[in-house]
């Protein structure tokens, strides 16, 4: 049996967003993100109370603290920093986040902060469609250079853009996206155009303004492989790789648009429209990081002929078509599930061989330090009678994760640190509380709120052990 040691330095905790955590969704002057109404629209729970982080941040920080946390990976909700979007700062709002980082840093827990995690104010998507429109790059610099300012001296780590290529993919439901425009596609790419430039100016924030501060975007990202030797569906996983990920590691590390991506974009008259000087903004504000946020792999295999199919074979929820019925003719690849991997409940792969996988892959050709700002295993839990829940397979899951990332780390992958998700339960974006993430489980369901208890899940003792030993073993 081997045993890896992590360094001294090694940045364990983990993750929620504000959104899916805080609650108090119109308390304190905040107003509603976009969020709001895209969640109220679902078969589950809206995001007014969520597991009510809000109020209970400082008993949360103290489970934080027993379990070992050394980092804490959340994200600061724009409409309750500017209710407006683009007007007066809510001096409540911001202290709120005063509060927590203060909490955090009391109890040596380091705050990881997220800029904009899904919640464009709802306020600039009623005046202007939100990333639609250009001029949302220039209010969320506003935003962000305000809060990089207040915590320049607290917070030295910042992830800017949750999940862009996520944001890109299931557009329609990370956006209110007007009826007019859902079946436009230049539409989608303008979107991440100006996530890009949004990203970049906030990379630019941090340099200026913090004291050896360091900055990346957190990307969800599944390594791609292809179905088959055939040096067709090798050439087709190539054409998803690039398509999936490299458009927007490229952006980020090298400051340009993955070459091949732009002509197939041009070609289907899908390609943004860059102005003069956005591509000395990408060259100028490169990111110091990547964040990584891992659950599954993907396979693909050469498409057939003319097929027409979603872009996701599988989509967020998991269920065929269920969400996002926007097709796009993708002559490139075509997705399909991994018959050699296992699934969730919600036909997620499980695949911790994708972990190392895609930390060396990664690595090799950027040549950054990485950091894990989110992975984990959506489940039923059971509250037991006596108060327990027994989740071994989130255990299980994580366990075998660890061990990858050491196993890339002992090929010399610079890993900084790890933040699963979550750290309680929270709102899944795709299926509310049936599906839990937490180490912490909080004791309400989709319909009813109950008492919002903290209970500790075995897993969260697992962990503890972990983070206490600094090593995980085969
Ligand atoms: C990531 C998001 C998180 C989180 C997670 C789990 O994409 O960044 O916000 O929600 O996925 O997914 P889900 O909530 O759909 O279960």
């Amino acid at each position: 049996m081997k045993t890896y040691y992590f360094p001294n330095t090694f940045l364990w905790g983990a993750a929620t967003s504000a959104y899916q955590v805080e609650g108090a969704a119109e308390e304190d002057g905040k107003k509603k993100s976009q969020q709001d109404v895209i969640n109220a629209g679902r078969r589950f729970s809206d995001a007014s109370v969520t597991s009510d982080f809000y109020h209970h941040y400082k008993e949360d920080v103290a489970l934080m603290k027993e379990m070992g946390m050394k980092s804490y990976r959340f994200s600061i909700a724009w409409s309750r920093v500017f209710p407006d979007g683009d007007g007066d700062l809510n001096e409540k709002g911001i202290e709120f986040y005063d509060n927590v980082i203060d909490e955090l840093l009391k109890n040596g827990i380091e705050p990881i902060v997220t800029l904009y995690h899904y919640d464009m104010p709802l306020a600039l998507v009623e005046k202007y469609d939100g990333w639609i429109d250009r001029q949302s790059v220039a209010d969320f610099e506003r935003y962000a250079r305000f809060v990089i300012d207040r915590y320049k001296d607290k917070v030295k780590i910042w992830t800017t853009i949750n999940e862009q290529s996520i944001i890109v993919q299931f557009w329609t439901q990370k956006n209110l996206i007007p009826e007019k425009y859902l079946s436009d596609h230049q539409i989608r790419y303008q979107i991440n155009h100006h996530l890009n430039l949004a990203h970049c100016l906030a990379v630019k924030a941090v340099h200026e303004l913090v004291p050896g501060g360091i900055a990346g975007a957190a990307i969800g990202y599944n390594p791609i492989y292809p179905l088959t030797s055939d040096p067709k569906d090798c050439l087709a996983a190539l054409n998803a790789q690039e398509f999936q990920n490299q458009f927007y590691l490229d952006v980020y590390f090298k400051g340009f648009y993955t070459k091949s991506v732009l002509i197939y974009m041009q070609d289907h008259g899908f390609a943004p429209k860059v102005e003069p000087g956005d591509v000395q903004i990408f060259r100028e504000n490169i990111s110091d990081f990547l964040a990584l946020n891992y659950y599954s792999s993907e396979c693909v295999k050469w498409p057939e002929e003319g097929a027409v199919f979603q872009e996701s074979g599988v989509n967020w929820s998991g269920k065929k078509g269920e969400m996002d019925s926007h097709e796009i003719q993708e002559d490139f690849y075509e997705k399909i599930l991994n018959p050699n991997a296992d699934r969730t409940d919600w036909d997620w792969t499980i695949d911790p061989w994708g972990m190392e996988y895609l930390l060396r892959d990664i690595y090799t050709r950027y040549n950054k330090p990485l950091m894990i700002t989110e992975n984990g295993i959506g489940y039923h839990d059971i509250l037991e009678a006596d108060g327990t829940v027994h989740d071994d397979y989130r255990i299980k899951y994580l366990h075998d994760h660890i061990l990858a990332m050491a196993r890339a780390m002992h090929y010399g992958v610079e890993v900084l640190s790890y933040n699963p998700w979550s750290f309680e339960d929270l709102l899944s974006t795709s299926n509310g509380y049936e599906k839990r993430y937490g180490f912490v489980y909080i004791n309400r369901t989709d319909n009813d709120l109950k008492d919002l208890k903290r209970i500790k899940k075995d897993s969260f003792y697992w962990y503890q052990r972990v983070i206490r030993d600094n090593c995980i073993s085969e």
